[in-house]
């Protein structure tokens, strides 16, 4: 009853409005991992690592792969920083030991 009573002065704020703060924390920024066009990758490889890496089919891999192809930039997926910055390193550690140019980055989504 005294909750609901407005001449109730038991909260004790002195007469003063008391806004309620707002929860101040935000949701952590997501990154898209990006694979970039070369004139020496070959098709089959961009394909292996869409399919192998980032969980593709192989009808999407040959989209992406064709889309980068075409475009020259093409979208891997959208993850955590986290986890978005251990799959560039991956797939460029791996095209690097397949002594292949294909490099794959990331930016802010
Ligand atoms: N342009 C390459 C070729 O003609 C194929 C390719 C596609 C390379 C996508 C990189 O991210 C890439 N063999």
């Amino acid at each position: 009853m005294s909750d609901n009573d407005p001449f109730n002065d038991d909260d004790d704020d002195g007469g003063l409005a008391v806004q309620e703060s707002k929860p101040k924390l935000k949701k952590p920024p997501l990154y898209k991992v990006l694979l970039l066009n070369d004139d020496f990758t070959p098709m089959d490889f961009v394909v292996e690592i869409l399919t192998d890496f980032f969980n593709m089919t192989y009808e999407t891999a040959t989209i992406v792969m064709l889309q980068v192809h075409n475009e020259g930039v093409g979208v891997c997926g959208t993850f955590s920083k986290d986890v978005a910055e251990t799959k560039v390193y991956i797939v460029n550690e791996y095209s690097r030991e397949h002594h292949h140019p294909l490099k794959c980055s990331m930016e802010e989504a």
